[in-house]
């Protein structure tokens, strides 16, 4: 029989509410081949309401590979977006509420009324969505994008992080949330990620996917992580541009402050720890955010045998991600 373990659930209301609860954890879930890129069920069971999906021109698409940064700019935009005219809503509902995944959604888990008897879909989230515009994350390759966005032609930002940096983060994330396939020890880890068998598949065809994409779709910002940790207002000022926003230069000092690590890994509305699946006591969500933590994890064989196989995956010299800075 599977432990019974304490693990956070939701209650859906007009947002989700968490709850300690008691319960069979569901298995990890599998890696599976899905139209070539490794997901896995909580990604592709509502896929014909995703790829159906109905885009508003003013809807802003957040797009990321896992733990490249999408909590940091989803918060930026939440802050430049409302909040001023809204503050209290950074007080009461957890981000991933206010900017919901598309693409994730998790069948009930148990049966009455209390938390995971529900079940939770991205696009029903994202549909009831009272702002204007709508923040909306996703981590699906460029491919995999809800034709609607582009009909639409809808602003994207997209964030690339380094991808040692990128797998470490990865690798910690996995061991502290159920809903992730289970990702064994470091070493099988990394080879994993080398080929591609991530859920939202290769880092490298992500990357790579989306920047083909900026050379033909000019409402596509492409920023990186690591230029946010150099000069966060500096980037702040980028993005402003790209969306046509001025913020006085008190709104954007306080912007400035509001997303700085320490800051949001105390701001429980913005550090995960209400939602549900994650277990802390592995790791946290906002776990270390600094370049170059992959040191502190690659041997120096991994580190050259990942440099040997990333010269062959990363043939584009106009894209250049810094390890170090
Ligand atoms: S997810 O689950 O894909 O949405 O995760 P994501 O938000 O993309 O990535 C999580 C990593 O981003 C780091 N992070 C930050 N770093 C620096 N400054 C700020 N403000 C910030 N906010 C989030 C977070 O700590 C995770 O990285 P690691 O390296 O694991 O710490």
């Amino acid at each position: 029989m599977k432990p019974k373990r304490t693990v956070r659930g939701w209650t859906v209301k007009s947002h989700l509410v968490t709850a300690e609860t008691e319960m069979d954890l569901p298995s990890r879930p599998e890696v599976f081949d899905f139209h070539g890129v490794s997901m896995t069920h909580y990604f592709t069971d509502n896929w014909e309401n995703i790829q159906n999906f109905q885009a508003r021109p003013d809807d802003i698409l957040i797009a990321t590979y896992p733990k490249a940064g999408t909590t940091w700019v989803s918060n930026i935009l939440d802050q430049l977006y409302f909040g001023q005219t809204s503050p209290e809503r950074q007080t009461s509902i957890p981000l991933y509420a206010r900017v919901p995944n598309l693409e994730i959604t998790i069948p009930s888990l148990q049966p009455g009324s209390g938390p995971f008897s529900t079940a939770y879909k991205g696009t029903d989230m994202v549909d009831k969505l009272p702002t204007s515009p709508r923040l909306i994350k996703t981590h699906l390759p460029v491919q995999f994008v809800p034709k609607s966005f582009w009909e639409q032609k809808c602003r994207i930002v997209y964030v690339a992080r380094n991808a040692k940096d990128n797998v470490v983060s990865y690798f910690h994330f996995d061991r502290m949330m159920f809903l992730q396939p289970e990702p064994g020890d470091w070493s099988s880890y990394l080879l994993r990620f080398m080929e591609g068998k991530m859920v939202f598949g290769s880092w490298y065809d992500h990357v790579n996917g989306w920047w083909k994409k900026k050379q033909t779709y000019s409402k596509l910002h492409y920023m990186f992580y690591e230029d946010l940790i150099e000069d966060t207002g500096r980037e702040i000022d980028k993005l402003c541009c790209f969306l046509g926003l001025s913020p006085s230069i008190e709104e954007k000092e306080r912007i400035t402050g509001r997303v700085q690590f320490d800051c949001m890994k105390r701001d429980n509305m913005v550090n995960h720890s209400t939602f549900p699946g994650m277990d802390f006591k592995m790791s946290s969500f906002m776990r270390k955010g600094k370049v170059g933590d992959w040191k502190n994890h690659f041997t120096v064989a991994q580190s050259e045998q990942f440099d040997e196989d990333y010269k062959k995956m990363m043939k584009n010299p106009t894209l250049q991600c810094r390890t170090e800075i």
